[in-house]
């Protein structure tokens, strides 16, 4: 069973999206494994995503994911990390396929409402980072 993370971003928490987001999930035979609510300080997201330093937008996405509340969600299912990315669609909801997450809910390319690894060895880092000592869980 591959595991992957989700993130529901502070504008869908915001427009009381985590049900929606969160129904299309199960729908989608995922398993969650683990789920909570969490505040992000901006050094936080700031390691989270670690991988993007450098890039033009890290400072508006540290900003945007430390404003408010986040849902980080540990799912299971075969072939985990495509089928997920797949669920949310592509970055910018502009170009995302209709009955994506992104494309139905997303505002922008900045507020695009989820977040979902993007290989299963980022997957498992990720996971580690928001759900610590759940390792064989
Ligand atoms: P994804 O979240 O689809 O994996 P990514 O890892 O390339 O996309 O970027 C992480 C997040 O950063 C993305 O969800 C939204 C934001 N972002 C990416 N490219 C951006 C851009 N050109 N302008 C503004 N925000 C951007
Ligand atoms: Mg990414």
């Amino acid at each position: 069973m591959e595991r992957t993370l989700l993130i529901i971003k502070p504008d869908a928490v915001s427009r009381n999206l985590i049900g929606e987001i969160i129904a299309r999930v199960e729908k989608a035979r995922f398993k969650i494994k683990g789920m909570k609510m969490v505040r992000l300080k901006p050094a936080e997201a700031r390691k989270f995503y670690a991988v993007h330093e450098g890039k033009p937008f890290l400072e508006e996405l540290v900003d945007f994911m430390s404003s408010g509340p986040v849902v980080p969600v540990w799912l299971e299912k075969e072939n985990a990390v495509a089928d997920l990315r797949k669920l949310i669609g592509a970055t910018d909801p502009k170009k995302a396929d209709p009955g994506t997450v992104r494309h139905d809910l997303a505002v922008d390319m900045g507020k695009n409402s989820v977040h979902g690894s993007d290989s299963p060895e980022n997957a498992k880092v990720e996971i580690q980072f928001f759900f610590p000592n759940s390792e064989g869980k």
